[in-house]
């Protein structure tokens, strides 16, 4: 991908989700850069089948698609770029200070304020040789706080005043924008994990992540390569591929203050 990414931005009222929608584009050959924005998903998605809920008009729904020139390794950068995006377009469209949490969530305080899933096609043709076909979408909330119990707040509820959407996404995508460049090159990629260290809320915070079958408990103190994170637990260093984090208090679950 070149250093001059145009946004080609379609915007729905209704989508089943705009992940989908720019997978099945990008199986059609649909160009970098191409975006999807809707006021509503019937089908919105987060990871491993969940749902994203966002009543229609009340967040900012999008997905861009990326062709990247990556190894599977690094594909987690790509979540780190919308993440990074986000948590700038935030700041810049509300006055609204964020932090991602691990692996995939934009947090203010400890309430969720936004998620990013980002979907890879290897199969998608159409892009460079050697490029993947990347689907980066967000959820954004704007002035819902998502589903009872979720644990949520909305832009609007941490800023203290009205957040316009349309603000929101052109600040978005103009913070992207040089985010998607330094995806294709060492020293881009490299900037991008630093950043994604300086801005992860969970490095050293102690925490609790739900495994397949076991749970570990320990202070998160890195991030890999590859984007696992390290949690120093009672046994050792575990590293975490993936999983769901719960950012603990201190006294709860891991003993004395250290
Ligand atoms: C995520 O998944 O947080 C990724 C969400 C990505 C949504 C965007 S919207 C545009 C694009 N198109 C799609 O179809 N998806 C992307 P995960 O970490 O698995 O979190 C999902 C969990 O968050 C759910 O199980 C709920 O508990 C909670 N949740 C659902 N809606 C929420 C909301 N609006 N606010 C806060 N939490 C929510």
């Amino acid at each position: 991908m070149s250093g001059d990414l145009h946004f080609d931005v379609r915007r729905f009222e209704e989508l089943d989700s705009t992940n989908s929608y720019l997978l099945d584009e990008a199986r059609r050959g649909a160009p970098a850069g191409t975006v999807a924005l809707a006021d509503h998903q019937r089908a919105g998605r987060g990871r491993l089948g969940r749902q994203w809920e966002s009543p229609p008009g009340s967040g900012l729904l999008c997905s861009v698609l990326l062709r990247p020139t990556l190894e599977p390794a690094s594909l987690y950068l790509v979540t780190a770029a919308l993440a990074l995006a986000a948590v700038d377009a935030c700041r810049d469209a509300a006055g609204v200070r964020s932090g991602i949490k691990w692996p995939n969530d934009l947090v203010v305080g400890e309430a969720k304020v936004a998620g990013v899933l980002a979907e890879a096609d290897l199969t998608a043709a159409g892009g460079p040789v050697g490029s993947v076909a990347v689907v980066a979408g967000i959820g954004v909330n704007v002035t819902w706080p998502g589903p009872p119990g979720a644990g949520g707040t909305s832009l609007a509820e941490a800023a203290g005043r009205p957040v316009e959407r349309d603000r929101l996404f052109d600040a978005l995508l103009s913070a992207l924008s040089p985010r998607v460049d330094a995806l294709d090159s060492p020293r881009g990629r490299a900037g991008l994990a630093e950043e994604l260290r300086g801005r992860c809320v969970t490095l050293g915070r102690d925490v609790r992540v739900e495994l397949a079958g076991r749970t570990v408990i320990g202070r998160a103190s890195g991030l890999t390569p590859d984007g696992h994170l390290l949690v120093d637990a009672a046994s050792g260093t575990e590293e975490v591929a993936a999983g769901d984090v719960v950012h603990l208090r201190r006294n709860e679950g891991t003993g004395p203050d250290r």
